[in-house]
């Protein structure tokens, strides 16, 4: 379909970004796998990078059987660059992100990185946070129901995230909450903020002063947008 186009024409577009000896943080989810596709491609061409995964999905399983050397965070504390999609990004290039249940991984290692480069498709752009997707948060299991409370008095609907009868479980044995704001997230910082002041919530999708440059696929061929 046409939006797995875009996202694989941004895919491509950022792998074209990887120059040898970098070390590139790897996204997780459909956009950031094309990404990874193409650097895969790159690499049977003789381009020498190692990659650092986002999460035990995809990511991991595709670079590995992409041929891609794997390295980590303790022998690369930090990267060049990490490219990963997200499920809204606005016009300052905060970023919901989440859907796919590898938030706190994926914000681990874009926080590595020098470089954050968001890859999309334009449905994900929007003008204000809130309104297309929930916001992720991972919360330690314990705290479940507390915190739950608490974000509910912030004026969120707030959903367990579950895999049919069973709650989801993150790479980190944590839970996903997924929170609803009717109005919209109008000050993502401040959101971010009172979230995480919030004891048992580990952390959110909101990716804030984080991405430097987005780079999308679409109808009129591959869009860069830096804030
Ligand atoms: O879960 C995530 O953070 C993913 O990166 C998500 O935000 C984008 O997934 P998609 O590229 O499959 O739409």
């Amino acid at each position: 379909n046409p939006q797995d186009a875009w996202k694989q024409m941004a895919g491509v577009a950022a792998a074209e970004l990887i120059k040898d000896g970098m070390v590139v943080g790897l996204g997780t989810g459909s956009t950031a796998s094309f990404f990874v596709q193409a650097l895969g491609l790159r690499i049977q061409q003789g381009l020498q990078i190692v990659g650092a995964v986002s999460s035990s999905q995809v990511t991991q399983t595709l670079a590995a059987s992409l041929g891609i050397p794997l390295t980590d965070l303790d022998t690369h504390p930090e990267l060049d660059m990490y490219v990963d999609g997200a499920d809204e990004i606005d016009p300052k290039l905060c970023l919901i992100k989440g859907a796919g249940g590898a938030l706190l991984r994926e914000k681990i290692v874009a926080s590595a990185a020098k470089r954050f480069v968001v890859v999309a498709d334009p449905t994900k752009r929007v003008e204000q946070l809130g309104h297309h997707y929930p916001l992720p948060v991972e919360v330690v299991p314990l705290a479940i129901t507390p915190v739950s409370r608490k974000i509910a008095q912030l004026g969120a609907r707030v959903k367990l995230r579950q895999t049919g009868a069973t709650p989801f479980i993150t790479d980190n044995h944590n839970f996903i909450l997924d929170c609803t704001f009717p109005q919209g997230i109008s000050n993502p910082a401040e959101l971010d903020a009172q979230l995480h002041r919030i004891v048992g919530l580990v952390e959110t999708g909101l990716f804030i002063n984080m991405a430097s440059q987005a780079i999308l696929g679409g109808p009129d061929g591959v869009q860069v947008f830096q804030p």
